[in-house]
């Protein structure tokens, strides 16, 4: 019973998911999903890229919370646009939200858009949002034993981002360890080492952006 409820909802999502990707498809949208733990620096992240890119790629960010809007405040003072939904309870996104959610921003001006999904390793990466692209981003300070733990998340990224590099000597993260392990999981993902907040790493993940959009 819970099994095909589970299903049912899956299936519906998928449905919406493939009308997203379809509207993206037909506008020449590049629309990523930002899946990590919370605090891992999606937020910070996203408004460094938007103001160090400005010139070269319009960006727009969908911003899902389980309550309050203060990230999309945030990206909103880079001048970007930014629609928060507040998932009310859900510890995930789901494709029908992200529908709605883009007619509140002028979607079609736009390259790419982000997705910041609820801070979670968990049940986001289960749900297609009908994104062309999924960046999971782990910080140095939540542990070397992440991709391990929560090995579906990683194996689904395209990219993933390796964020607050300025903080590895100071904390016990075996680096290699996890290049090894997600290279074990997912060969294909870019990995990147990046500093949000230093800026560390952020020309080869801002070329890989200019690659896709
Ligand atoms: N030292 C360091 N701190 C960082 C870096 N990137 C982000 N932070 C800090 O980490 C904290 C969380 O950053 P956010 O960008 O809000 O993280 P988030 O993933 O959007 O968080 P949620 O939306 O709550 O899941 C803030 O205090 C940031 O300043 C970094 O590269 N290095
Ligand atoms: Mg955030
Ligand atoms: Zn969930």
């Amino acid at each position: 019973m819970k099994v095909s409820l589970n299903k049912k909802i899956l299936d519906k999502n998928e449905e919406c998911a493939m009308q997203n990707r379809a509207f993206f498809a037909e506008n020449n949208i590049v629309c990523i999903n930002v899946i990590s733990s919370p605090g891992s620096g999606k937020t910070t992240i996203l408004s460094r890229t938007i103001l160090d890119t400005k010139k070269e790629i319009k960006i727009g960010v969908v911003e899902g919370d389980i309550k309050t809007d203060t990230d999309a405040e945030k990206i909103r003072t880079t001048g970007a646009p930014a629609i928060q939904i507040e998932t009310k309870g859900a510890c995930h996104l789901s494709a029908e939200q992200v529908e709605k959610a883009l007619s509140a921003i002028p979607a079609k001006e736009l390259d790419i858009i982000f997705i910041e999904n609820v801070g979670n390793l968990v049940c986001p990466s289960s749900f297609d949002l009908g994104e062309k692209k999924r960046v999971v981003v782990l910080s140095v300070p939540e542990g070397d034993d992440k991709p391990t733990k929560y090995p579906g998340t990683f194996a689904k990224a395209d990219v993933i981002l390796i964020n607050k590099m300025d903080l590895i000597d100071y904390i016990d993260f075996d680096l290699d360890k996890v290049l090894s392990e997600i290279n074990r999981l997912n060969p294909g993902a870019d990995i990147f080492q990046i500093s949000a907040t230093r800026g560390d790493g952020l020309d080869e993940w801002y070329n890989w952006l200019k690659s896709v959009k």
